[in-house]
């Protein structure tokens, strides 16, 4: 059976939403060929597996460890993602998120430490970032459970079904080197061959393994020496500027600055 998979930056409450989702029963090994524990349990009531997954800021691996994410999707059968994101980080989380959504699964995400951002002066605003990202976000409380039959409930709504991935234009050279990629891929690649194109483009090495082993990888890398050519810099850091573009819009709508009180000194 296929997994519903936690994925989120490091310290956004993971494992705590993990153990509110399955319970007493949980698998834990170590993923192969890396140090990572590897954490599997069963959704209460429902008896589909969840995996918790090493956190990570990106799908780009800066080590061995962190291409347990890449390599996760790019293997492993999975009929809905669950992003947690730290409402009180929402720039630095929302990195990830896109990168989720390119892959173009069933995606949930779980909005956590609303507790901690609201002490920071800023409220988000749930509904209208569903409405930007197209898809589910449901508040959450992973150290109390709060919002939990919520989740569940949108995540087996969500499950399985075809996902109405946004797409970030990423401008007219990078999106003909996609398309380009793209048409070469096999049909079998795991994730829509608009993720895998951008996963490769922007030097994602665990991404380039997986290629390598399916097909002649010399065309792939010329149309990104090209692309990089004709832009006169590195993807990576183009896709990365897009997408935070892309992000600030959505703070821009979502996020609502408190009022804060006025400090007294009497
Ligand atoms: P992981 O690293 O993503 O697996 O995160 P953990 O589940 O280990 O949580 C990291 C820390 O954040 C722990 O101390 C949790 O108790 C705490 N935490 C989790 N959810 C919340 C929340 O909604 N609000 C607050 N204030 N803390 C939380
Ligand atoms: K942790
Ligand atoms: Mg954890």
């Amino acid at each position: 059976m296929s997994y519903i998979a936690l994925f989120g930056n490091p310290n956004t409450g993971k494992t705590s939403l993990f153990n509110c989702l399955t319970g007493s029963y949980e698998y834990v090994g170590n993923w192969s060929g890396v140090t990572v524990e590897k954490k599997v349990g069963v959704l209460r009531q429902h008896g589909v597996p969840v995996v918790d997954l090493p956190g990570v800021y990106s799908l780009q691996p800066l080590s061995r460890d962190e291409g347990v994410a890449t390599d996760f999707l790019l293997t492993e059968p999975c009929s809905a993602i669950v992003n947690i994101v730290d409402a009180s980080q929402l720039r630095r989380n929302l990195h990830l998120t896109v990168q989720l959504l390119e892959f173009g699964r069933p995606l949930v995400i779980a909005l956590n430490m609303v507790d901690v951002a609201e002490k920071r002066g800023v409220k988000v605003d749930a509904a209208k970032l569903s409405k930007y990202l197209g898809v589910p976000v449901i508040p959450v409380i992973a150290r109390t459970g709060k919002g939990t039959n919520e989740l569940v409930r949108a995540v087996l709504a969500a499950k399985d079904k075809p996902h109405p991935s946004i797409i970030i234009d990423y401008g007219v050279e990078v999106e003909n080197a996609i398309r380009c990629i793209a048409e070469q891929l096999p049909d079998d690649v795991p994730g829509d061959k608009r993720w895998v194109a951008l996963q490769f483009l922007e030097g994602n090495e665990r991404m380039a393994a997986y290629l390598r082993g399916r097909l002649d990888l010399a065309p792939l890398l010329a149309i990104r020496a090209d692309t990089e050519r004709t832009l006169g810099g590195p993807l990576a850091k183009l896709i990365y500027e897009t997408r935070d573009r892309w992000i600030s819009e959505a703070i821009a709508i979502a996020a609502i600055e408190l009022e804060t009180k006025p400090l007294t000194l009497t």
